[in-house]
């Protein structure tokens, strides 16, 4: 079996973890965490980086010694330091570093004086008082760590799309290798939904207990939870849990519909066949004891007097009603995509040469490209000067001649504390496309805030507001903004609103983005790419778009290259 990326980083940030733990120096623990983000946002697999002979030590955060174990790893599927260090520290330590007040010195006292390995020891200990008392232990700290032990166990763990999506490739090529005649995940992944509990895959075939018998043998499982002979429930090397279900050919359709959700949907389904008389369940569309449907989800739609139903759709958000209205959205695909309208170089942050992204974005089919450096004071990415971007425009005029794709002038230019632009205006004003985004103070109160983006929309330079909440997905809260105003002025000023596709951001998200779509504002989906392999960051864009409803013509980069420079082309 192929090993992921997804696998490899979660290789690197336990190994950062329990380094840390052991008390190791944090420049190094720092090193191993930087490398495991840059390993999971790199959209090709190691694995085929590492067989093409490509030098890894070019990737952000790649040394040589990392580039050695990544060898190891793809090749060996083991990483030997990682062994050596769970020999001497229990892996189940790792997961206290999540609770607020536990930093690596605390869980090592914990581990010493009290044996504490796991989540479940720190309770029953904190619960029976034993922790109290121990050195820089007060009942402050103790409260505190039964608060953040009660959260942990709600908000559970997800999964990027992103990296479920490594891993469901992986166990879908292995189930194929028996004879079966549907497989398809659903569930949440089906919905493409920016995050995923777990996977829920539906297979039929002729031999259904050969179809268990196999998935339980899937070389990357770390727990069979459960194996009957029509279903299985396993838990992945990552901690991804895996629900496995084998169905009838003829309910196969139903089944199918069940499993995908969302469940407020199935609710909403399920009423409308009860108006007609109808029984909905996972084996089929029953009339009494009669199967009227079941093979093929259009069936099932069919027989509740429904049209197919995206899955993206599927969120009891309006799709219903649309649906009988003959008003469901003609969503958008990656194929409408024209260009990317947010990316780097070297000029700044970015590890490739605007030649080099311009080259890898005529490979994905695009006629245009934006390079969107950072401006200066975002001085942590190397953000560029007034002096600095003249050279940056010289040079796209000359990679211009020689290239069979448009390369956009631009610019991620930074919106201050104030709102103002962190650029001369007269520079502003000799780019094709102005990308603005907020950087710094993510904090401020909500009518500040909104005000500073606000006036960043009406300073007329504005072409794109990047990443327009700033979250980052299970780090950073989105800001306190109020988005209906920005929405509408966006609108009035002509800004289009990014759906950017960095999987940790997804932002807007699929909600705004519905929003801003009935609005009427238009938006823009960007990879946000750091590096050539980046750029294929659009397809976690398009799947959040989708979800938003958003059809081909709600986005601006879909434009052909004459009809987008028109939008951009804006009196300031
Ligand atoms: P997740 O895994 O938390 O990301 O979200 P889902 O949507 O994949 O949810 P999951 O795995 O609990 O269940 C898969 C699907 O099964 C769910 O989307 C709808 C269906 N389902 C589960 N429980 C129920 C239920 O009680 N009633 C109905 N109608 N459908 C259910
Ligand atoms: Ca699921
Ligand atoms: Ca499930």
């Amino acid at each position: 079996m192929a090993i992921t990326n997804a696998e490899i980083a979660r290789m690197f940030r336990t190994y950062a973890d329990m380094l840390e733990i052991k008390g190791a120096n944090p420049f190094k623990v720092r090193a191993y965490r930087n490398a495991a983000r840059t390993i999971e946002n790199i959209a090709k697999p190691l694995e085929e980086l590492v067989k093409e002979g490509y030098d890894l030590t070019r990737l952000p955060g790649i040394g040589a010694d990392l580039s050695q174990y990544i060898k190891e790893i793809v090749t060996t599927g083991r990483f030997s330091k990682l062994e050596e260090i769970k020999e001497q520290i229990p892996p189940a330590l790792v997961e206290l570093l999540s609770i607020e007040g536990l930093g690596p010195k605390r869980i090592k006292i914990l581990y010493e004086e009290l044996g504490i390995e796991s989540m479940e020891d720190l309770r029953r200990a904190a619960q029976n008082g034993k922790i109290q008392g121990l050195p820089g232990f007060g009942p402050t700290l103790v409260q505190k760590i039964l608060k953040g032990i009660r959260l942990a166990k709600k908000a559970g763990h997800r999964f990027k799309w992103s990296e479920a999506k490594e891993y469901v490739e992986d166990l879908l090529a292995y189930m194929r290798q028996i004879p079966l005649t549907h497989l398809e995940v659903a569930g949440s992944f089906r919905r493409k939904k920016e995050t995923v509990g777990d996977l829920d895959i539906l297979a039929t075939a002729k031999d259904f207990s050969e179809v268990i018998r196999h998935f339980v043998k899937y070389p990357k499982i770390k727990e069979v939870v459960s194996a009957g002979s029509t279903r299985s429930t396993v838990i992945l090397n990552n901690d991804l849990q895996v629900d496995l279900r084998s169905v009838e050919d003829e309910s196969y359709g139903s089944a199918l519909h069940y499993f995908t959700g969302s469940k407020a949907h199935n609710i909403e389904v399920r009423k409308l066949a009860m108006e007609l008389g109808l029984k909905v369940n996972e084996y089929g569309v029953f009339r009494g004891e009669e199967r009227i449907a079941g093979r093929t989800e259009e069936e099932v739609y069919q027989a509740v007097g429904l049209c197919y139903i995206e899955p993206e759709l599927r969120e009891n958000r309006g799709e219903i009603e649309a649906c009988r209205e003959g008003r469901l959205p003609d969503l958008i695909t990656l194929a409408d995509m024209r260009g990317d309208l947010h990316t780097h170089s070297t000029f700044s942050d970015g590890k490739n040469s605007i030649e080099e992204m311009a080259r890898a974005a005529m490979e994905l089919g695009y006629s245009y490209i934006a390079i969107t450096d950072h401006s200066k004071r975002l001085s942590v990415a190397r953000g560029v000067d007034e002096k600095k971007i003249l050279q940056e425009l010289e040079q796209i005029d000359m990679i211009n001649e020689k290239v069979e794709i448009e390369i956009l002038k631009g610019i991620e230019v930074d919106i201050l504390e104030d709102g103002s632009l962190d650029m001369d205006e007269s520079l502003l004003r000799r780019l094709d496309l102005v990308v603005g985004a907020v950087h710094s103070k993510f904090n401020l109160p909500k009518k500040q805030q909104t005000d500073r983006i606000v006036k960043a929309l009406q300073s007329g330079y504005l072409h794109i507001l990047a990443h327009p909440t700033g979250r980052i997905i299970g780090q950073r809260e989105p800001m306190d903004l109020d988005m209906e105003r920005i929405l509408s002025q966006a609108r009035e000023h002509g800004v289009a609103m990014e759906v950017n596709a960095q999987p940790e951001r997804l932002d807007l998200d699929d909600v705004t983005i519905k929003l801003a779509k009935e609005m009427g504002v238009k938006m823009a989906i960007n990879s946000d790419a750091h590096n050539i392999f980046s750029l294929r960051y659009m397809e976690y864009g398009i799947n959040q778009a989708r979800r938003g409803w958003c059809e081909a013509k709600d986005v601006i980069n879909t434009l052909d290259l004459q009809d987008l420079l028109r939008f951009l082309r804006k009196d300031r």
